[in-house]
């Protein structure tokens, strides 16, 4: 009996547990997805893992997010036709790999002249960031990031905590 509960708790934890450990990223946070906002500077100290998800936020019609494979049409804002775009409003990426990603908005002018492009590196499970060239000396992450996990991993921890309270109840 109490081990079949255990069972159950052990596979509800293991089926729950990489979400708890994902980060969502709101692009943008409450600027959300514009144009004239420096996404670099939005990305510049955050950690993307291979898992956590980015939210795109924004009127529906007014932008979308198009997903680019090479690094000179980002750079160019090139819209391919066959490139993937999401256009909801409120589009969720989930990255599934690790590598660099490159996402634009394909409306108008938008990405050439409105500069609303983003670029970032998705780290593989267990790797860290690589060292910053620039010199600067103590760059602190931005507080958002990590408070963002560290709101995750609290959650995960409550999560464990009421686990062994069910166990311990039966
Ligand atoms: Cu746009």
């Amino acid at each position: 009996m109490a081990n079949s509960n255990l069972f159950i708790i052990l596979v509800i934890l293991a089926i729950s547990l990489p979400s708890i450990l994902a980060t969502d990223y709101v692009v943008g946070d409450a600027t959300g997805w514009t144009i004239k906002f420096d996404y670099q500077k939005w990305a510049e100290g955050k950690e993307f893992r291979v898992g956590d998800k980015l939210i795109f936020n924004y009127p529906q019609g007014a932008h979308n997010v198009m997903r680019i494979t090479d690094a000179t049409s980002f750079q160019q804002c090139v819209k391919s036709a066959s490139a993937s775009t999401l256009s909801s409003g409120s589009d969720e990426i989930i990255l599934s790999s690790p590598g660099k990603k490159w996402y634009i908005c394909g409306v108008g002018q938008h990405c050439e002249v409105g500069n609303q492009k983003l670029a970032i590196t998705v780290l593989a499970e267990g790797e860290t960031l690589p060292p910053v060239s620039a010199p600067s000396p103590s760059t602190t992450p931005p507080p958002s990031a990590a408070t963002a996990r560290t709101a995750s991993l609290f959650y995960g921890f409550m999560a464990v905590v009421a686990a062994f309270v069910g166990i311990l109840m039966v």
